[in-house]
């Protein structure tokens, strides 16, 4: 059997009640086989990075602790998305209902075709850093930088946290 190691989800929605997609993201992935959830960050509005006209995003991370490899863990999420009606259009960035990336797993460093990891726009991107310093503001990434020195370098502009967690049923006002 696998050992049991740390991994970070960076869920993203602007399309179908996105604060509604991301909670029952986070259902889905607390009941993944060999897995369990050990946080949320609360939710977070932004604009969209990429193509400006599609709606604004709702953003958070979760933490999971997963017997799966990274390659099971990814065709797991890529089921999810699926499940919530997400569609792989050509558009780059373009809108989607749900979006969930693989940000760390473990200390491990992989690249392979379908899968790169630390998620490769993670250091610039306040809408993962932010939420991910919620729940694990002592994390450092695989190359020794501490989360704490990228925060320092990517300013928190038009990110809004809306209040409550993605755990909360309806602290959450639907945008
Ligand atoms: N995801 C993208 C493209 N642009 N912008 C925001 N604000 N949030 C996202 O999650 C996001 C995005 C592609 O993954
Ligand atoms: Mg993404
Ligand atoms: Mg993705």
């Amino acid at each position: 059997m696998n050992s049991l190691q740390r991994a970070y989800i960076g869920l993203g929605s602007n399309l179908g009640q996105p604060a509604g997609q991301l909670r029952l993201a986070i259902s889905a992935l607390a009941a993944l086989p060999e897995t369990s959830l050990v946080a949320v960050s609360s939710l977070y509005a932004s604009q969209p990075l990429g193509p400006a006209d599609q709606p604004d995003y709702v953003n958070a991370v979760a933490a999971l602790d997963t017997r799966l490899a990274p390659l099971e863990l990814l065709d797991c999420l890529q089921q999810i998305e699926l499940q919530q009606g997400r569609q792989r259009k050509a558009e780059r960035w373009g809108p989607r209902t749900l979006d969930l990336d693989i940000l760390l797993y473990a200390q491990q460093v992989i690249d392979l075709p379908r899968l790169q990891v630390p998620h490769y726009h993670l250091q610039a991107r306040p809408f993962v850093l932010y939420p991910l310093a919620e729940i694990a503001p002592e994390l450092q990434l695989p190359d020794g930088q501490a989360l704490t020195d990228l925060l320092q370098k990517c300013p928190s502009a038009g990110l809004q946290r809306l209040c409550g967690s993605a755990l909360d049923g309806n602290a959450v006002t639907e945008r």
